[in-house]
């Protein structure tokens, strides 16, 4: 009988010495590993906290004290030993367990998280919430060094250091954010770790004192004495002391002796404390150790050698973007590519490599990084920013205030764009087309494959525009690229088939799904549709869509995101607004606004995006005599 075996929740720790904890930390990270292997995951930072995880678990009392996962991606060992156990092999399938921290998913779970940054600020929130309503629980906020560089995580510590509420702050810093972690910050932290200063103090002290020929016991004592008090002076935790938070460790995130004590001591302060844990990003597991990036969001893997099993062999949009950018970087050297903490999965890496002087990764950091962008762009340079459609939520405001109303050129390519698989509702890329296309003076494209990303986004370079170019994770056709780039003409859509039944227009890579549904209409049911790739969402073309729209009556809409303010809806607008009669209109997209977790295949198909939805949709649409979803 494994030690896991007998437990299931938090106090079943209770009884378990440190061996015990130790094997047990063992017998979780083999789990993970397999988990991981089969279904993809976050692997190497679940790896780094599983002795933190059962230390915090040890000394806290879940769920009534509260442990806040920052991000959340971490949190597989935490649903291990909190009920969730038999289930754990499900994690980010369909039905099964989310990826992350979910509320509706158990009461140990304090709050959903995903995108980075929000623990301090919701624990700051609690403990004030707590302290009002005279409740004597612990509230815990395990935050990584990557995710501390996060504008939302540095507001917080600004606001707890000045109310000081009893809190307590877990650190986990492993040096890394997906790639290495960057800035002032993780600087900072890496002295801290080191306490450079302290140790040379202590060698010049120490070689003073050798210097005194015989050095009796109170000389002893007094040279303690004043080592503790160097240390007391000269451990630099100034940064966070200096914002009102005190200050502990560091402490060493793989020794569970340790952290139980340490801990423990963390509950007698009645203001914020801050514990320095110091972990290894894949822990325990040799590939993920050598390759702690790889392995953040990894896919499935063999155990044995640690090689990724790939789904496709296609190069992804963002490989294809990176290149793009690099090429742009060769012919002008006013390009500047642009992430924040994410060079690796948006396919700036090799401009990284190659053009490290044009290239920037500003932590996590999304609103810094488009109003940087605003600063290059106002003086002349040629920002492109590379960024998760999930992520460029944070940056609406900087979007609107910032660039827009200053017409600053900036492109953006939007990865992940549309519905997003594995990661559940907090990653989704439904909201880009809804929210960017009530913003005035930008464009929003779509192209329907990688020859026409490299277009889009070399058009967008050249515009002098704000553009916005944004493309799914998953590989598309895999089309031949032409070796030069081609201008767009800004805001001009694609007619690529002709009918008199009806229209479809689309964009993006469900432009290809569109068009074999349209095509199996012709050949199974005599039915002659156009299909129109869209290509630019804003501002659309006008005169082209409103011609097809009038003359082929039945229009059908197809787009991965949210119905409501979406391209639907904005056609429908067009038509209502131009008073156009007798159209009637499908518009397919993504109804729910919080997605299951699910493959990305799973919820294409779930909304009937596939060619195979499509058809069956548009037939049954065509087929009504009169059409109720939207008749004018
Ligand atoms: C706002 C936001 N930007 C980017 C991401 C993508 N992301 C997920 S985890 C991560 C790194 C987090 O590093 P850290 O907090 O140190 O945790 P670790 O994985 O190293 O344990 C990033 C950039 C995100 N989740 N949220």
């Amino acid at each position: 009988m494994s030690i896991l075996d007998k437990v299931n929740f938090p106090p079943d720790l209770n009884g378990l010495t440190i061996e015990e904890l130790e094997t047990l930390a063992k017998e979780i990270r083999k789990i993970i590993i397999q988990v991981v292997s089969k279904n993809g995951g976050h692997l190497s930072s679940n790896l780094g906290v599983v002795d933190l995880t059962l230390a915090l678990h040890r000394i806290f009392n879940a769920p009534e004290d509260k442990i806040i996962w920052d991000v959340g991606h971490q949190s597989y060992t935490h649903k291990i030993i909190t009920g969730r156990k038999d289930k754990i092999f499900s994690i980010r399938q369909r039905h099964g367990l989310s990826g992350y921290p979910d509320i509706f998913e158990s009461e140990y779970d304090a709050i959903n998280t995903g995108h980075a940054s929000t623990s301090l600020a919701f624990a700051s929130g609690m403990a004030v919430a707590r302290d009002k309503q005279n409740k004597k629980h612990n509230i815990i906020a395990v935050i990584g060094d990557g995710a501390l560089t996060g504008g939302v995580a540095l507001e917080a510590l600004n606001h707890i250091g000045q109310i000081k509420q009893r809190l307590i702050i877990i650190l986990n810093d492993n040096k890394m954010s997906i790639s290495p972690n960057v800035g002032g910050i993780s600087k900072h932290l890496n002295y801290l770790v080191s306490g450079r200063p302290y140790i040379r103090l202590k060698e010049v002290i120490q070689s003073i004192l050798r210097l005194i020929p015989a050095i009796g016991k109170s000389m002893v004592d007094i040279a303690r004495k004043i080592e503790v008090l160097i240390r007391t002076m000269m451990v630099p935790g100034s940064l966070f002391d200096e914002l009102g938070v005190k200050y502990i460790g560091p402490i060493h995130g793989h020794n569970i002796k340790e952290m139980i004590k340490e801990f423990e001591e963390s509950k007698k302060y009645d203001f914020p404390v801050l514990l320095h844990v110091v972990t290894e990003k894949g822990f325990g597991y040799k590939p993920a150790m050598q390759n702690p990036s790889s392995f953040h969001s990894s896919a499935p893997f063999d155990i044995h050698d640690g090689k990724f099993i790939r789904s496709s062999k296609l190069p992804s949009y963002s490989k294809i973007f990176g290149q793009t950018v690099l090429k742009l970087i060769k012919k002008d050297k006013r390009v500047i590519a642009l992430t924040a903490a994410m060079p690796e999965g948006t396919g700036l890496e090799i401009v990284q490599k190659k053009y490290p002087e044009n290239f920037y990764d500003v932590g996590i950091a999304e609103q810094y990084m488009f109003d940087f962008a605003g600063g290059l762009s106002i003086s002349g340079m040629k920002p492109v920013i590379a960024i998760y459609s999930t992520f460029l939520q944070r940056a609406i405001d900087q979007i609107i205030h910032d660039l827009t109303l200053m017409k600053l050129p900036v492109v953006v390519g939007i990865d992940r764009a549309g519905l997003v698989g594995g990661d559940g509702a907090t990653h989704q890329g439904i909201f880009d087309i809804a929210i960017l296309c009530s913003i005035p003076d930008i464009y929003v494209a779509s192209p329907k494959d990688e020859n026409e990303l490299q277009h889009m986004v070399y058009t967008g370079v050249k515009s002098n525009k704000t553009v916005f170019v944004r493309y799914p994770k998953e590989p598309g056709k895999g089309v031949n690229l032409d070796e030069d780039f081609k201008e767009i003409p800004l805001g001009k859509s694609e007619v690529l088939r002709e009918g008199k039944d009806g229209v479809i227009f689309a964009f993006g890579p469900l432009v290809y799904e569109a068009k074999d549904a349209a095509e199996k209409l012709s050949k199974n049911d005599k039915i002659e549709l156009s299909v129109i790739n869209v290509r630019f969402i804003k501002p659309l073309d006008k005169e082209l869509i409103l011609n097809y729209i009038k003359k082929k009556k039945r229009v059908i809409t197809i787009e991965d995101g949210i119905l409501e303010g979406g391209f639907g809806s904005i056609i429908k607008d067009i038509i209502v607004s131009e008073n156009i009669k007798k159209i009637n209109l499908l518009s397919l997209g993504v109804s729910d606004g919080i997605i299951e977790v699910a493959s990305r295949e799973e919820l294409i198909e779930k909304y009937n995006l596939n060619s195979e939805g499509i058809y069956s949709e548009v037939k049954r649409f065509l087929n009504k005599k009169r059409i109720n979803i939207f008749k004018i």
